[in-house]
């Protein structure tokens, strides 16, 4: 396990936190188990497909909205269930919400943002587990952050800090601990040479007390 820090960000890397073959047996079960959907946005009056299939997955009361969509809560599935336990044993969070990512070549991508939605606990890390192909995954410091009222930035933090490349390979598992999505976006940039899939799943606490 690596330690990444920077004024602002906590993240820790386990690289293939999964084997070869235990990536690709749980690669394959969720492409054929998890219920993928294309949503899509719409401004002003035109609709964009998303970049990429999703799907929510939550218990009873945990829904999530992003870039203006509310999820559709499914319940887990069996692999998904068993992710949970293992990252619970792990970090000793009980995560209860997950949201699934298909990248279905490297065309599919995912702009900057931060997790930073009033419904997730800020308090909560979030845990990405990758599979699939090997891709980008980029992080540089907010713009303008939204810090929590009278709080100052970490000692050392500019906006102005390098952005810097993570590569997550399959198998691989990001903890992102606080407070780095309040200082911090990522985004997964297009690869258009790259044919081969890839799934990520972002296991997440949506605050019970809303
Ligand atoms: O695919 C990834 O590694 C990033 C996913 C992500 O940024 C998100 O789910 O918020």
């Amino acid at each position: 396990m690596a330690e990444l820090e920077a004024p602002g960000l906590r993240l820790r890397h386990w690289p293939a936190w999964l084997g070869p073959s235990a990536a690709a047996e749980l690669l394959a079960r969720l492409q054929a188990e998890v219920p993928w959907k294309q949503e899509a946005i719409t401004l002003y009056g035109r609709r964009h497909p998303l970049p990429r299939l999703t799907c929510w997955m939550a218990d009873a009361g945990c829904g999530y909205r992003y870039s203006g969509l509310s999820n559709v809560i499914e319940p887990w599935s069996p692999a998904t269930a068993g992710l949970r336990l293992a990252l619970e044993q792990l970090t000793g969070w009980r995560f209860n919400s997950l949201l699934l990512n298909r990248y279905r070549d490297g065309r599919d991508a995912m702009g900057w943002h931060a997790d930073d939605e009033p419904e997730l606990d800020p308090a909560a890390p979030i845990a990405s587990l990758s599979l699939g192909a090997a891709r980008d995954f980029r992080l540089r410091p907010r713009p303008r952050p939204r810090r929590p009222p009278g709080a100052p930035p970490p000692a050392g933090y500019s906006p102005s800090c390098a952005p810097f490349n993570l590569p997550l390979d399959n198998g691989d598992l990001l903890l992102m601990e606080p407070p780095t999505q309040l200082w911090w976006q990522h985004a997964l940039p297009r690869r258009l040479r790259l044919q081969q899939e890839r799934l990520n799943l972002t296991f997440r606490v949506v605050r019970a007390d809303r």
